[in-house]
């Protein structure tokens, strides 16, 4: 982001492939899947697979065994999972594109623990399983805009991050919620070097995180999130700015103030603490009007308008009533 401004044309041969490739894949879970939608090793997955570059390639056991089928973005087209796998934003793995799936692939996901700190009643150190084992996992297909200007539609699977914090128990006091990523310069090349002060860092206000969009994240594509998509368990926020979804979390604190956030402190006049999507206030070196949604290509850029808040602004719209969102961008 502050590094690397990508040009339109730059996008990989790989991230063109035709549409009607997913939308086969949807009308075949359509027609027969129903709502509980069983992929683990069961015939469903198993007849996705094939070559098929809109599955996760093996091994199939990391797919789950069963995920609540959503209405969010079911009249979407999800990128294919190559593009989504490959085309990532991860400076703890490098700062190209392609760094974070070339260098994630020993990124030790389990077991995997996240402390709870703060204004809250249950805090403590929590094995992640046992925090998502009470919750059954949904897919929500959302539009993933980042502030560099492209976007992709991603079927995510997880739960309602409102879910998982109201079991800690956040007392009246905790007006924000700040996440931190794992700090481990071995595993993660990235953090020995660069202009970040490492670990990445993220936060939103309290009734931000208790929206119902905003997603606590552990798969992608029916199956658990590849590393350099944020394994084991992310944010994924979808009105805001892509940076605001935070991967591989290993710290929730619950705060009385405004938490400092990795990018707005680096950088306060181009990223805000908020971040939400807004076609009308640019950022500095790039307009936010427009998006490349990937996948496009140098003979279709594929460039489209950017919506309000996302396009989700029925649903968040209200957080901000009264607020100059030129100000508090
Ligand atoms: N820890 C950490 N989280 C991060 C980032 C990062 O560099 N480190 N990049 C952010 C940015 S800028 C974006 S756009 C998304 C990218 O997510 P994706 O690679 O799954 O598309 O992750 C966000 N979360
Ligand atoms: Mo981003």
């Amino acid at each position: 982001m502050l590094i690397k401004n990508k040009k339109r044309s730059d996008c990989s041969e790989s991230e063109v492939t035709p549409k009607t490739i997913y939308l086969n894949r949807r009308q075949f879970m359509k027609a027969s899947s129903g709502i509980v939608l069983g992929v683990g090793g069961s015939n469903v997955f198993a007849a996705l697979q094939g070559g098929n570059p809109l599955t996760p390639p093996t091994p199939v056991k990391q797919a789950f065994s069963q995920i609540i089928q959503t209405p969010y973005g079911s009249s979407e087209t999800p990128a294919p999972y190559d593009v989504a796998t490959t085309y990532n934003n991860f400076y703890e793995f490098g700062y190209g594109k392609g760094d974070p799936s070339e260098r994630a692939d020993n990124f030790k996901t389990r077991p995997w623990t996240i402390t709870v700190e703060g204004e809250a009643e249950n805090t403590g150190t929590f094995d992640l399983d046992d925090i998502i084992k009470t919750s059954a996992l949904e897919e929500r297909i959302y539009r993933h805009r980042c502030v560099e200007a492209w976007s992709m539609v991603i079927p995510w699977v997880g739960v309602s991050l409102g879910d998982v914090l109201k079991r800690f128990k956040p007392t009246s006091k905790a007006k924000y919620v700040y996440f931190e990523t794992l700090y481990d310069p071995k595993q993660m090349p990235g953090q020995n070097s660069g202009s970040i002060e490492w670990p990445y860092r993220e936060g939103l206000r309290i009734d931000e995180a208790m929206n119902p969009l905003a997603m606590f994240t552990v798969g992608m594509y029916g199956s658990i999130l590849p590393n350099q998509n944020g394994a084991p368990v992310r944010l994924v926020i979808p009105w805001k700015y892509g940076f605001k979804g935070i991967k591989s979390i290993v710290k929730i604190r619950f705060v009385e103030t405004m938490p400092l956030t990795t990018w707005s402190s680096l950088a306060p006049g181009e990223y805000g603490f908020y971040a939400n999507v807004n076609p009308n206030v640019d950022h500095p070196r790039w307009s936010q009007s427009q998006e490349r949604r990937l996948p496009g290509g140098v003979l279709f850029p594929n460039v489209i308008d950017t919506q309000m808040f996302n396009g989700y602004e029925e649903e968040v719209a209200s957080l901000y009533s009264g607020m100059d969102l030129k100000r508090f961008f």
